[in-house]
């Protein structure tokens, strides 16, 4: 026994696996149930009263080892790991995860919203699809405007004229929607998409975004709108930027007029931006033609209102100085990561 015994002090002593198959063919060899250890106790029960008391002490010593190699080449496996994940170098940097970024047309159109909202403004969307009526007829587009054009005007369905079906070219037909289906007094603002039939290039594309406003109550003039398009600018590119209207025609305002900003780039002093001029044309505007209340069903008599349009692009372009519309939705994330991160 004694024998054995060293034999098997020698073997566990020099034992050294790395794999876990090997570690656990020792467990099973020495402290399995049906292990060495197991029968060494088992012979030790047959031994006379004298051997007992030196074999005892020796058979336990002898057990403890064979535990302590155990654990402690268990516990070196677990760190150091047999398998693949022993080829990871734990001192590397962990990957770095990037924040997205807003869209700029997002960026700017919510600060188009957040300016008209404390002016006390709500926000209405529509659908994209729309009839002649809300897009063309109720906004007083004769029957032969060239707006309604197959060139202009992406059809969805040529039916009879009042009865096709197209997508928006402007977001005035939520306003329409909005004082069908309403009372004065109205202030709000309609931000959306909207599409036209253009081949693409750095100027123009087949869809972009809008901002619409309208204000429709009783008494209201062309200085309210003066005074509230001055004051949207001054919020949007800063105190000191100056404004002119120039008269203008759309079917849907009378008088129409289109509103200049003093460059934002050059502060009026000229250059590529503003064509030398110190000035960018950055809104349409006007009185809503009386005929456009009545068809939605408001007393042009009794209510006067204001409405403004404006492509969004053409804001941010300024703000940015980015001179190719395509970039807007491409997506290029080189192009896209240059602005505001997302904070959450
Ligand atoms: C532009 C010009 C404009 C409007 C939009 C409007 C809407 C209703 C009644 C009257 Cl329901 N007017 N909208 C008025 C003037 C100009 O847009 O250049 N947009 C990009």
């Amino acid at each position: 026994m004694q024998e054995k015994i060293d034999k098997y002090t020698a073997e566990i002593k020099a034992f050294a696996a790395t794999k876990a198959d090997e570690l656990e063919a020792f467990r099973i060899k020495f402290l399995g149930t049906k292990g060495i250890i197991k029968d060494l106790f088992d012979q030790f029960k047959t031994v006379g009263p004298e051997e007992k008391r030196t074999f005892g002490k020796v058979l336990n010593q002898f057990k403890q080892l064979a535990e302590e190699k155990y654990s402690e080449l268990k516990e070196a496996s677990a760190n150091t790991a047999d398998t693949a994940t022993a080829d990871i170098d734990k001192t590397l940097p962990g990957d770095g995860f990037e924040l997205g970024s807003r869209h700029p047309l997002t960026l700017v159109r919510n600060e188009i919203i957040d300016v008209f909202k404390r002016l006390g403004f709500v926000v209405a969307e529509g659908p994209e699809i729309e009839d002649d009526w809300h897009n063309f007829s109720a906004l007083n587009f004769p029957e032969e405007h060239p707006a309604r054009d197959m060139q202009d005007t992406f059809f969805i369905k040529k039916n009879s004229g009042t009865d096709d079906i197209a997508l928006r070219t402007h977001t005035s037909s939520v306003q329409v929607r909005m004082m069908e289906n309403g009372k004065p007094p109205f202030r709000a603002i309609m931000p959306g998409r909207v599409y036209r039939n253009e081949a693409i290039s750095a100027r123009a594309h087949c869809f972009f975004h809008q901002v619409e406003g309208l204000y429709v109550d009783e008494n209201v003039s062309f200085a309210d709108l003066k005074q509230t398009l001055y004051h949207f600018v001054q919020e949007l590119y800063g105190e000191g930027t100056k404004v002119r209207f120039r008269p203008s025609y759309f079917p849907f305002t009378e008088p129409s007029a289109e509103m200049d900003v003093s460059c934002t780039i050059c502060k009026g002093s000229g250059c590529n931006m503003c064509k030398y001029s110190g000035w960018v044309e950055i809104l349409g505007c006007g009185m809503v033609d009386p005929n456009v209340l009545e068809n939605c069903g408001i007393d042009s008599k009794k209510y006067t209102g204001f409405a403004f349009g404006m492509g969004i692009e053409r804001i941010t372009n300024l703000k940015y100085v980015i001179r190719d519309l395509r970039l807007f939705s491409e997506n290029d994330v080189r192009f896209l990561k240059q602005f505001q991160s997302e904070i959450i």
